[in-house]
């Protein structure tokens, strides 16, 4: 039931991407008027005849509040389909069931902790290959690319190191190869990157994170252009039925309403905490996309609007602790800044990637580095976060 032009037909391919985020897929309840999409709990719909019935028949192949979901997230992805899942990784699985047995995976060698163990724990004992490789180097990804590759799967910026691949560039070259792109946008969101119009053939997002925005709710979503590949995912969203929650649907769709907004701000505080951490002895080196000596920050100068909300850093060694020691005191220590892992929503988020998120990558080509502090910058006052940095920070002497 993904197909944006079956479910908004009311609304305007030229509007705003503002207005797209509050109105596509989400016209007023044609029965009562409502101007906010009606949760619709009914697992089933009720037919005239057999198979004469209103676009719907059972919640798990379709229902009207995802159907407006996927509408909306679709138009804001600039995609012709979209389908929304109970979770991220859920989306991610859906995703993979494209491959055939035997078809390797390229995934990026910096991603989310459960992405790795989705495809190196999961898929590959099923018979899938799948080799960690450097995205930022398309050259010398070129000239080593494995044959059986049918899918190359990326972050951009990634998580936790916020690395900024070229998606126009990798999407070529997959694409001369035999192979498909999948980007998991989670990280930019639909706002500050639309990875379709750069030549993926896939987006895929946590919904957890900016589109729901708010901590409270798990989901995750898939848009594409690509009629065959949709037919594919539509076919598995309702075999294998891991579909979004008519409330949860409702949470993701009014979170995506202040997308834009949230959005900006997330961006303006990650500068003002990317200046702190500059200026602090105690911090080793800040990674954020729009620093220039950033890996991949013309890649994300070039592809993306602003350069997003997170921030990582690592700590140096001193004041008589190991860095990583340094790493786990400022976690511990900050107060608006909550220690918790997910990220994305309007509150500010604090997290060791290292036994956190990314416990799962230890001793793979996805480690992350153990000083490593992951911030998910929330939408307070910018002022509020850069003392109770600071606070944390100097607390190390
Ligand atoms: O948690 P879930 O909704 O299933 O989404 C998984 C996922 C997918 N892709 C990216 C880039 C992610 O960051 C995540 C989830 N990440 C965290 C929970 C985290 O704290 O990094």
């Amino acid at each position: 039931m993904g197909d944006i032009e079956e479910q908004s037909s009311h609304t305007p391919g030229d509007w705003g991407f503002e207005t797209r985020a509050v109105h596509a897929g989400q016209d007023p309840d044609a029965a009562s008027g409502a101007v906010v999409t009606p949760i619709t709990l009914s697992t089933t719909f009720a037919q005239d005849g057999v198979g004469n019935h209103k676009g719907f028949e059972y919640s798990r192949s379709g229902n009207p509040t995802r159907a407006a979901l996927e509408a909306c997230v679709a138009s804001l992805e600039q995609a012709r389909h979209g389908f929304a899942f109970a979770s991220g990784l859920a989306a991610e699985d859906n995703v993979l069931r494209v491959l055939h047995q035997g078809d390797r995976i390229l995934l990026g060698n910096d991603a989310y902790g459960g992405t790795f163990r989705l495809i190196s724990k999961v898929w590959e004992p099923l018979g899938f290959p799948w080799s960690a490789v450097d995205l930022t180097d398309v050259d010398a990804l070129a000239a080593d690319w494995p044959a059986d590759t049918k899918m190359v799967w990326l972050e951009t910026p990634t998580n936790p190191l916020l690395t900024c691949i070229d998606i126009e560039a990798i999407a070529e070259l997959a694409h001369a190869r035999g192979a498909i792109v999948v980007v998991d946008n989670t990280f930019a969101t639909p706002y500050l990157q639309q990875p379709l119009t750069l030549g993926a053939d896939i987006v895929v997002h946590s919904a957890t994170k900016y589109l729901g925005g708010h901590s409270d709710v798990v989901g995750g979503f898939v848009a594409l252009n690509d009629d065959t590949l949709a037919d594919r995912i539509r076919f598995t969203q309702n075999a294998a039925g891991a579909i979004a929650a008519p409330f949860d649907c409702y949470l993701v769709l009014r979170g995506v309403k202040t997308l834009a907004v949230r959005m900006e701000r997330h961006c303006a505080n990650a500068r003002a905490v990317v200046d702190l951490l500059l200026g602090h002895p105690a911090v080793d080196r800040v990674l954020y996309p729009q620093l220039p000596d950033h890996p991949g920050h013309r890649a994300a100068a070039k592809q993306m609007r602003d350069f997003g909300g997170m921030v990582s850093f690592t700590l140096r060694d001193g004041y008589g602790r190991s860095a990583e020691a340094n790493a786990l005191e400022v976690v511990r220590h900050t107060e608006i800044f909550t220690l918790a892992e997910s990220l994305g929503a309007v509150e500010s988020l604090i997290e060791h990637p290292g036994q956190m998120t990314h416990a799962s990558a230890a001793g793979s080509p996805l480690q992350v580095p153990a000083a490593l502090v992951r911030l998910s910058v929330g939408i307070e006052s910018a002022a509020d976060l850069v003392a109770d940095l600071a606070q944390a920070l100097d607390r190390l002497r």
